[in-house]
């Protein structure tokens, strides 16, 4: 009998496991990759009695692999806030789904132990850019600002390795990254202490750096887009720029393509945080498009595809203004 832990490497994921170890330790294989690898299922095998905790990765494309795990006789926990899909209904599935725009995975653990971890689903949730219910949670649980503004930085920094074409791409590799963690139960002792956290700040402020001298490809009331240079700088940094771009103009959705290693481009895109809706519908029109209603992608567009992409991104949020 194997505990296996299939995780998002992203600080949601990450900040989700950790939770859940801290609570309940003990797992024999850890399965992640970068943000951008969300068929994790696919890489696990496993047989009857074998305990799988899913965590922060859309059901919907793990569906098939889902199906085969349970057959096994695998027992599946799995807690996510990505569009899903139908949910196979497996007496051996037990499934905490929340695809709500203001939850993400580390706050339905955070809820599932009873807010015992809680600075870890503060971190997470300023990661995911869902900045009102990190600030909700950290207000409840009376955090001082300055509490609060380092776990910001942290969930921020979490997430920024998360990002990249492959776990080449990123300064740490996330199964590293919580095994970095792990020993820490207070979030403030892991940045204060550790070197991995050190040498991904670093990084992180570099690739920020490089980003001040980008202007947008688009730019209109409701919408902002831009295209990045070919770079593994630009490939790690493009989700939180893309991030910062929406905190710096609420009302209006933003979109940045950065080229990856096979003439394509992967696409974020940012529904406007004053009105968290709409970035899951648009990039399922595109193949290889998905995720959720307040931040959504699509890996490998085509390059011929970038102007279409442009015009359907421009014409969707335009639309939403009325
Ligand atoms: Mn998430």
């Amino acid at each position: 009998m194997a505990k296996i832990d299939v995780f998002n490497g992203d600080a949601d994921g990450i900040c989700a496991l950790h939770q859940l170890r801290l609570a309940q330790p003990g797992s024999d294989r850890l399965v992640t990759g970068a943000k951008r690898d969300i068929r994790l299922l696919e890489r696990v095998e496993a047989s009857t009695g074998d305990e799988i905790t899913v965590l922060d990765i859309s059901l919907d494309p793990n569906r098939p692999a889902l199906l085969r795990l349970l057959d096994a006789g695998a027992r599946v926990s799995y807690f996510d806030h990505h569009y899903a899909g139908e949910v196979p209904a497996h007496p051996n599935l037990q499934a905490h789904i929340d695809t709500a725009a203001d939850v993400c995975t580390s706050i339905i653990v955070d809820r599932h132990l009873n807010g015992r971890f809680r600075p870890w689903a503060v971190a997470a949730a300023f990661g995911d850019n869902l900045v009102a219910s990190a600030q909700a949670l950290a207000h409840a649980s009376g955090y001082a600002t300055e509490r609060t503004r380092m776990l910001a930085a942290l969930g921020e920094c979490l997430n920024y390795n998360g990002y990249g074409d492959t776990p080449e791409d990123l300064h740490v590799h996330p199964a590293e990254l919580y095994s970095a963690l792990r020993p820490f139960a207070d979030p403030g002792e892991f940045v204060a202490a550790s070197p991995v956290y050190a040498r991904l700040a670093a990084g992180f402020r570099a690739d920020l750096s490089e980003t001040k001298a980008l202007a947008p490809v688009l730019e209109r009331d409701a919408c902002r887009a831009w295209l990045l240079p070919d770079a593994p700088w630009a490939r790690r940094v493009s989700g939180v720029f893309a991030n910062r771009l929406v905190s710096e103009r609420p009302e209006a959705a933003h979109a940045v393509l950065t080229p990856d290693a096979h003439g394509s481009y992967t696409v974020s895109v940012r529904a406007p945080l004053d009105r968290p809706d709409g970035a899951d519908a648009l990039c399922r029109q595109f193949a290889n498009g998905g995720g959720r209603k307040a931040a959504a992608g699509i890996n490998r567009l085509p390059a011929a595809e970038v102007d279409d992409f442009l015009r359907r991104f421009g014409a969707h949020f335009s639309g939403r203004m009325r």
